[in-house]
C-alpha cells in the first residue's frame, strides 16, 4: 500500500522555527535576568511585580494574543505557551499575573466586535494596563451553570448586581471581562451574556488582597457589583451567547496554563538535579542512587509528554480546530507533573527542601493551585471523559 504524502512532507513537526526560537530566547533571557532574582522577594512580600510586568510588556511578553492590527504581537497559542514556559519557570505567580492578561483579552479574542476590540486592546497595547476575567464566585466555581451575578437591561444600559470571588489581577485591574445571567429561563448555552466592564464604573468594591499559600505575587480578590451600569455597546458577541464565550476563552488559555506548569516542572527538575550531583551520602552522589535518579527520570518523562500536549493543542487551535479536549488533557496532566516534580524536587533536597533558603519549597507551594485554577483536574477529567463518550458514540 502507498500514501500520497510522507512524514517528511507531512505538516507535522518537532522542531521550532526560527522566529519560534527567539521567542523562546527572548523570554528565556528576560527570566533570568529580570524574574529569577526578584521572584523569592515577591514570594516573600506578595508585592505586585508592576515593574517587571512594564519590562515584560515594552518586550512584547505580555498580553500575547493581541492582533498586530491593534499594536499587538499577534502570537498564535503555540507560540505563546513558549512564553508562558519561560516565564513559569521564574515565578509562576509573576507569570500568572502576567497571563491573566491574556485570559481576559480572550473572550474579546472571541468575540468582540471592531469598535471593542479598537478600544480594550487598543487601550492594552499603549500602555502596560491589566485586565481580567470575572466569572468564578463565592457560590460556584466549577459549575459555572450555577453562577448566580445578573445582568438586566434597562434602555440601553444593562445593570449588574453580583459577586465575584477569586480573581486574578482583580485589584489592578483597569477593565473585566464579566460573565452574568441575563435569561434565568433558559438552557445554559443561552442563559448568560458575557460584558466587557470598566474598572472605574460605580457600583464595584473591590475587595482585599487574598493570602494564597503560593504565587503570592498574583493578585486575587473578591469583586462585588452593585447597580453597575454598563453600555449595551459592551455587550460581547450576542446577549446569551456568554457561557460559550467564556468556555471558548479557556481553549486559548488552558494550553496556557498546561506550559506555566510545565515552566514549574522543568524548574524542579533541574534544581533537583543540580543539588542530587552536589550533595552525597553514603560515599556517592545522590543521583548515583538510583531511586533518586529514578525520581529525576519520572520529572522528565511528564515534563516532556506534558509540553507534547501543550504544543498539540496550541497547534490545533492556531490551525482551526476545535481543540477543547486536547486543551482539557494538556491542563490535566501538566498541573499533575508540576505538583509531582515539584514535591519530588522537596523530597530530594531532603531537609533543605522543607527550607524558605532554597528554591524548591516555593515551587512546592507554587504548584498546587495548577490543579485547582481553570478548572480542577476532576474538571479537566470530566471534559476529557465526556469527550471519550462523545467520539465512541460517532
Ligand atoms: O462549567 C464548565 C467548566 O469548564 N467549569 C470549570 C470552570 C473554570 O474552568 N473556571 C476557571 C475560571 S478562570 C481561572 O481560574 C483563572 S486562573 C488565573 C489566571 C491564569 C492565567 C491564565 C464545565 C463543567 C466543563 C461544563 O459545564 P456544563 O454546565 O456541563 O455545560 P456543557 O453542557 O458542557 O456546555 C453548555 C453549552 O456550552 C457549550 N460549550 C461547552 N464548552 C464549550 C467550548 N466552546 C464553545 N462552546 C462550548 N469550549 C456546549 O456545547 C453547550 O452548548 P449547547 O448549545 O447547549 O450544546
Ligand atoms: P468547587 O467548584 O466548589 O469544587 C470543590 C471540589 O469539588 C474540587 O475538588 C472540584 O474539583 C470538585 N468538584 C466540583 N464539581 C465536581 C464535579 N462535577 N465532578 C467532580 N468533582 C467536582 N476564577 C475566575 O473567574 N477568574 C480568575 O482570574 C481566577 N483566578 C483564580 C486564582 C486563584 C489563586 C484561585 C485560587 C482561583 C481562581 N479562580 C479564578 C477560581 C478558580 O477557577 C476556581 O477556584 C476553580 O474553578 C474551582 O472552583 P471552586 O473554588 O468554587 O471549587
Amino acid at each position: 500500500r502507498s500514501f500520497s504524502t510522507s512524514m517528511a512532507q507531512s505538516n507535522i513537526s518537532f522542531g521550532l522555527s526560527d522566529d519560534q526560537l527567539a521567542i523562546q530566547e527572548l523570554a528565556r533571557k528576560f527570566t533570568a535576568d529580570e524574574i529569577i532574582p526578584v521572584a523569592a522577594h515577591h514570594d516573600r512580600t506578595g508585592e505586585y511585580p508592576t515593574e517587571i510586568i512594564r519590562k515584560a510588556w515594552e518586550l512584547g511578553l505580555v498580553n500575547t494574543h493581541i492582533p498586530t492590527a491593534y499594536g499587538g504581537t499577534g502570537l498564535g497559542v503555540f507560540e505563546a505557551s513558549l512564553v508562558s514556559e519561560e516565564l513559569a519557570y521564574g515565578c509562576s505567580g509573576i507569570q500568572t499575573a502576567i497571563e491573566a492578561n491574556g485570559l481576559a483579552e480572550a473572550p474579546l479574542v472571541v468575540a468582540a466586535n471592531e469598535e471593542q476590540k479598537k478600544k480594550y486592546f487598543g487601550r492594552m497595547t499603549e500602555e502596560p494596563l491589566m485586565a481580567a476575567y470575572c466569572v468564578t464566585e463565592p457560590g460556584a466555581g466549577s459549575d459555572v451553570a450555577g453562577l448566580q451575578t445578573k445582568a438586566v437591561k434597562k434602555g440601553d444600559k444593562w445593570v449588574i448586581n453580583g459577586q465575584k470571588m477569586w480573581i486574578t489581577n482583580g485589584g489592578k485591574a483597569n477593565w473585566y471581562f464579566v460573565l452574568a445571567k441575563t435569561d434565568a429561563n433558559a438552557r445554559t448555552g443561552s442563559a448568560f451574556t458575557g460584558f466587557i466592564v470598566d474598572a472605574d464604573t460605580p457600583g464595584i468594591t473591590v475587595g482585599r488582597k487574598e493570602q494564597n499559600m503560593g504565587q503570592r505575587a498574583s493578585d486575587t480578590r473578591g469583586i462585588t457589583f452593585e447597580d453597575v451600569e454598563v453600555p449595551h455597546e459592551n455587550v460581547l458577541g450576542a446577549v446569551g451567547q456568554g457561557f460559550k464565550i467564556a468556555m471558548g476563552a479557556f481553549d486559548i488559555t488552558r494550553p496556557l496554563v498546561a506550559a506555566g506548569a510545565v515552566g514549574l516542572a522543568r524548574r524542579a527538575m533541574e534544581e533537583a538535579t543540580k543539588y542530587a550531583v552536589d550533595r552525597k551520602t553514603m560515599g556517592k552522589a545522590i543521583i548515583e542512587h538510583q531511586a533518586v535518579l529514578f525520581m529525576i527520570a519520572d520529572m522528565a518523562i511528564g515534563i516532556e509528554s506534558a509540553r507534547n500536549m501543550v504544543y498539540k493543542s496550541g497547534w490545533l487551535k492556531d490551525n482551526g480546530h476545535r481543540n477543547t479536549w486536547e486543551a482539557s488533557i494538556a491542563k490535566a496532566l501538566a498541573s499533575d507533573v508540576a505538583v509531582k516534580s515539584a514535591s519530588d524536587a522537596v523530597q530530594v533536597f531532603g531537609g533543605a527542601g522543607f527550607n524558605t533558603e532554597y528554591p524548591v519549597e516555593k515551587l512546592y507551594r507554587d504548584s498546587k493551585i495548577f490543579q485547582i485554577y481553570e478548572g480542577t483536574s476532576q474538571v479537566q477529567r470530566l471534559i476529557i471523559g465526556r469527550g471519550v463518550v462523545d467520539r465512541l458514540s460517532k
